[in-house]
C-alpha cells in the first residue's frame, strides 16, 4: 500500500500536465477561429433565420447603399428594391436576389373581359379567389418590383352589392396589371347629403398615412373595366380612365367629362390642391377638378382655398379586411 503511493502521485501530476496542455491548445485554436471569423459576421448578413432578421439586415444593407450613392434617384431605386417586403429572397450562403422592375406592359393581361352581373357574388368567394391579398386589400407582385404604388380610392355609402362585384372583377385585374396597390373604401358616416369629392380627398390623405403611394385612382363603386389593358396607373398627365362607358353608348357624354374613374399622381393632385370640398349632392365636382387644370378664372381662385389643404373630417372607424381598408368618416354637412 505504502509503495504504490508515490506511483499514483506521479501519474496524477502527468495527467494534470497533459490536461493543461490540451486546454492551452484548445484556447489557441478557439482564438484563431475567433480572429478569422468575427469580421465577416459584421459585414455579411447571409445566415438569416427569421423574417424580422431579414428585414433588419436588408435595412442595414440599404442604409449602407445610401452611403455609397450620391445620386438621389439611384438610392431610391436601390432602397425600393432592397426594402421591398417579401420580394427579396435569401437562402443560406447566397447573396439576396434583388428583383427586377416589372415590365411596362404586363405579360399577364388577357385583353377584353366578360363583365356581367347575373351570377351572385359573395365577399367570401372573392376572398378565396384572391389568396395573395394582404390585410387591408393590399397586394404587390412577388416576382418583380411594381412600377407604381397605387392607392385606389372609392367614395362609398350603401352600395354593398356594387362593391362585391367591383372587388370580384378588380382584384384579379389589378394583380394581372402587376401593381403594388391598396383598396380604400371611404364610407360617409350618417345620413347627410353625400359628398363624393370630399370623400376622395379623405381617401388621398388616409391612404398616404398607410403607405408611400405615388399614384391615386379615384373610382366610383359601380364602374368596372371591360378590358384589362386599361391600366390603373398614372402618367405625366392626369388620366381619365372611364372614357367609353355602356351607359353613355361607349363614348364621352361631353368633351370635358372627367367623372367615373380618374388617375392622378401625388404631384398632380398636390398641384391642384385635390378635389373641392364644397360640392354636396350629385354632380359638378368632376367638372370642377377638370377645370382645375385649365385657365378658368373662378375655379383657379377657389382651388387655392378649397381643397385637400383645407380639408377637415373625423375618422369614425377603420376596418381592415383581406379585400379592402374601409374608413368610415364624418365629413360634416352642407
Ligand atoms: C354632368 C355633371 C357631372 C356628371 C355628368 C355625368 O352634368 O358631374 O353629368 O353624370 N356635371 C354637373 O352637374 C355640373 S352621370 O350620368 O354619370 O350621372 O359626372
Amino acid at each position: 500500500m505504502q509503495e504504490s503511493a508515490p506511483l499514483n502521485v506521479g501519474f496524477f501530476t502527468k495527467s494534470c500536465v497533459v490536461l493543461v496542455c490540451l486546454g492551452g491548445v484548445h484556447l489557441i485554436v478557439a482564438l484563431f477561429f475567433y480572429l478569422t471569423e468575427s469580421p465577416t459576421k459584421f459585414t455579411n448578413y447571409r445566415k438569416i433565420q427569421s423574417d424580422s432578421d431579414t428585414y433588419a439586415s436588408l435595412t442595414h444593407r440599404a442604409a449602407a447603399l445610401v452611403m455609397q450613392y450620391d445620386n438621389g434617384t439611384e438610392v431610391d431605386v436601390m432602397l425600393n428594391k432592397l426594402i421591398y417586403n417579401g420580394s427579396v429572397t435569401i437562402k443560406d450562403d447566397e447573396e439576396p436576389a434583388v428583383l427586377e422592375s416589372c415590365p411596362e406592359t404586363s405579360p399577364l393581361l388577357v385583353g377584353p373581359m366578360r363583365v356581367e352581373f347575373s351570377e351572385p357574388v359573395s365577399l367570401d368567394m372573392v376572398r378565396k379567389d384572391n389568396p395573395q391579398l394582404m390585410m387591408g386589400g393590399r397586394y404587390k407582385p412577388n416576382d418583380c418590383v411594381a412600377l407604381q404604388k397605387v392607392a385606389i380610392i372609392i367614395p362609398f355609402r350603401n352600395r354593398g352589392e356594387h362593391l362585391k362585384y367591383w372587388l370580384h372583377y378588380l382584384h384579379p385585374l389589378l394583380q394581372r396589371q402587376q401593381l403594388d396597390y391598396g383598396i380604400y373604401i371611404i364610407q360617409q358616416d350618417g345620413e347627410w347629403t353625400f359628398n363624393r369629392a370630399k370623400l376622395l380627398n379623405v381617401g388621398y390623405v388616409e391612404a398616404l398615412k398607410v403607405y408611400d403611394y405615388d399614384c391615386f385612382i379615384f373610382s366610383d363603386v359601380d364602374i368596372i373595366p371591360m378590358d384589362d389593358r386599361n391600366t390603373y396607373k398614372c402618367s405625366n398627365q392626369p388620366r381619365h380612365l372611364s372614357v367609353s362607358m355602356d351607359k353613355f353608348g361607349f363614348k364621352l357624354p361631353y368633351k370635358q367629362y372627367f367623372g367615373g374613374v380618374s388617375a392622378m399622381s401625388k404631384k398632380q393632385f398636390e398641384k391642384i390642391n385635390g378635389f373641392p370640398n364644397n360640392y354636396w349632392g350629385w354632380g359638378g365636382e368632376d367638372d370642377d377638378i377638370f377645370n382645375r387644370f385649365k385657365r378658368i378664372a373662378h375655379t383657379r381662385q377657389t382651388m387655392k382655398t378649397d381643397g385637400v389643404k383645407s380639408l377637415s373630417y373625423k375618422v369614425v372607424d377603420i376596418e381592415k379586411d383581406q379585400l379592402y381598408t374601409k374608413i368610415t368618416v364624418d365629413i360634416g354637412k352642407p
